[in-house]
């Protein structure tokens, strides 16, 4: 781990600031010291390390973009997309509890929220004092989740919430929950939903071969009762948590990046030292086209991610741009977890090496944040200008 080498094929570097390699070398040095070491044994024991909160903290991955004045790093986009990448490097569930922090937490609050909850929550969050989740998908509702059953009815001086989630990063330990549910009218709005508020539980969910370094839980709303200053007043409709997603989705675009740049390091030393037939099994052929394609892959996935990195910082990256990166960018990392782990030989299933377990993980990167069929989908939706879904 401590002789990793980010592949930048095209030199890419020469398109990033200063500040830029300065965040991403700063997120590296720390996924190298504090993350790495410890994530096997997290992953194997299938227990989140709260350990490294205080860390991604202090790298600015909670909130990289949101202003600094919210205690947010009031960094670029492509910053976020950088760390993003360095964190994935070292795990997918790691990076997952990034992402929902600062894509699906602090950013509708810091969009759809008003100054009173900005100043109450954001500053918390940046630090990770309060940790966050995004309550979406419902049991009968993942891919379609316009067709939510979670509801309020307004109470006079309260919400009444009821129904509920499943999914969830993050829940089993979260302080607030984010979560999007129909008024009487059958308009979605986000609520904040607070833990220990009577009535809200967070069951986790167990046996889990994928992201098991990530807690992922339920989110059960029986008759809670929140406070009407918890809804976040400034935007409505199943756009408000879509808008999120575009965030979010953006950051995985290029933190899967990480995880294939990391089997791809791993998978090159490995194969200049596996000897085989008396030579470096990197002398084959088979395996230099293997090797081959995944720095071809990862270099194309560098300039997508770079490309709408740009457009995003320039507010002009289109939901269908970052569905395309997304869906792109998780198979491409998908692809080279597994090519890297048949170079390893019956090494590649153990974890003394990276490999297998960005393997596992990836399977759920490329279900959550949408499906890579619904991707594709979008793009067909947007190409076409027909929906698929209606
Ligand atoms: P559709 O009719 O297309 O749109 C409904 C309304 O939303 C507007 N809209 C957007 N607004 C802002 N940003 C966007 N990206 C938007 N996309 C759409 C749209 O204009 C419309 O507005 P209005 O005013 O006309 O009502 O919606 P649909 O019901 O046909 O669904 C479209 C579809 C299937 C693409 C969408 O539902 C979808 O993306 N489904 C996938 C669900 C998903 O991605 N769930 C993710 C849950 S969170 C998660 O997985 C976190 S994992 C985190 C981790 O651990 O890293
Ligand atoms: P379904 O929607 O039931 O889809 C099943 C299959 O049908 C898929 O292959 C899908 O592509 C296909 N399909 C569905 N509709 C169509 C269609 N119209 N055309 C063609 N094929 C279709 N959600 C949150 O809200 N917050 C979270 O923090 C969160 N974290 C997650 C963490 C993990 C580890 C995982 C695995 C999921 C998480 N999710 C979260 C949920 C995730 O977003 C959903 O799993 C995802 O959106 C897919 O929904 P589903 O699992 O219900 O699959």
């Amino acid at each position: 781990q401590d002789l990793f080498q980010a592949p930048d094929y095209y030199n890419l570097d020469d398109l990033l600031t200063d500040e830029h390699k300065m965040v991403r070398d700063a997120a590296r040095e720390w996924v190298k010291r504090d993350v790495s070491p410890i994530i096997e044994e997290a992953a194997q024991e299938a227990k989140f390390p709260k350990s490294i909160i205080k860390g991604l903290a202090e790298i600015g991955a909670f909130g990289p973009y949101i202003p600094e004045e919210y205690g947010g790093a009031g960094l670029d986009h492509i910053s976020y997309g950088l760390i993003m990448q360095e964190i994935e490097r070292g795990d997918s569930g790691v990076r997952s509890t990034a992402s929902v922090q600062s894509s699906l937490v602090m950013y509708p609050i810091y969009k759809y929220g008003n100054e009173e909850q900005r100043k109450k929550y954001l500053p918390k969050l940046a630090s990770g004092e309060w940790m966050g989740c995004f309550g979406l998908t419902e049991p009968d509702h993942g891919s379609n989740p316009g067709g939510m059953t979670t509801n309020f009815k307004d109470k006079g001086d309260h919400y009444l919430l009821n129904g509920a989630k499943l999914w969830i990063s993050n829940s089993p330990f979260a302080d607030i929950a984010v979560v999007w549910s129909k008024d009487e009218n059958g308009r979605i709005h986000g609520l904040i939903v607070e833990r220990g508020m009577e009535g809200f539980s967070t069951p986790e969910t167990h046996n889990k071969w994928s992201l098991r370094a990530s807690a992922t839980g339920e989110l059960i709303f029986d008759n809670v009762k929140v406070p009407k200053e918890n809804l976040l007043p400034n935007k409505s409709g199943l756009g408000a948590p879509l808008g999120c997603l575009d965030s979010a989705r953006f950051g995985i675009a290029w933190g899967t990046i990480g995880a294939a740049m990391d089997c791809y390091d791993t998978a090159l030393r490995y194969s200049k030292e596996r000897m085989q037939f008396g030579k470096p099994i990197a002398g084959f052929q088979l395996q230099q086209k293997k090797l081959a394609e995944m720095i071809t892959e990862i270099t194309k996935a560098q300039l997508l991610a770079w490309r709408l990195g740009v457009l995003r910082n320039e507010g002009k990256a289109t939901t269908a741009q970052i569905s395309m990166a997304k869906r792109n960018n998780v198979a491409m990392a998908l692809n080279v977890a597994r090519e890297a782990r048949q170079i390893l030989g019956a090494m590649g299933i153990t974890g003394e090496y990276s490999i297998m377990r960005h393997m596992m993980n990836l399977e759920s990167v490329i279900t959550y944040e949408g499906t890579h069929d619904i991707h594709l989908l979008i793009t067909g939706m947007d190409i076409t200008g027909i929906s698929a879904f209606k």
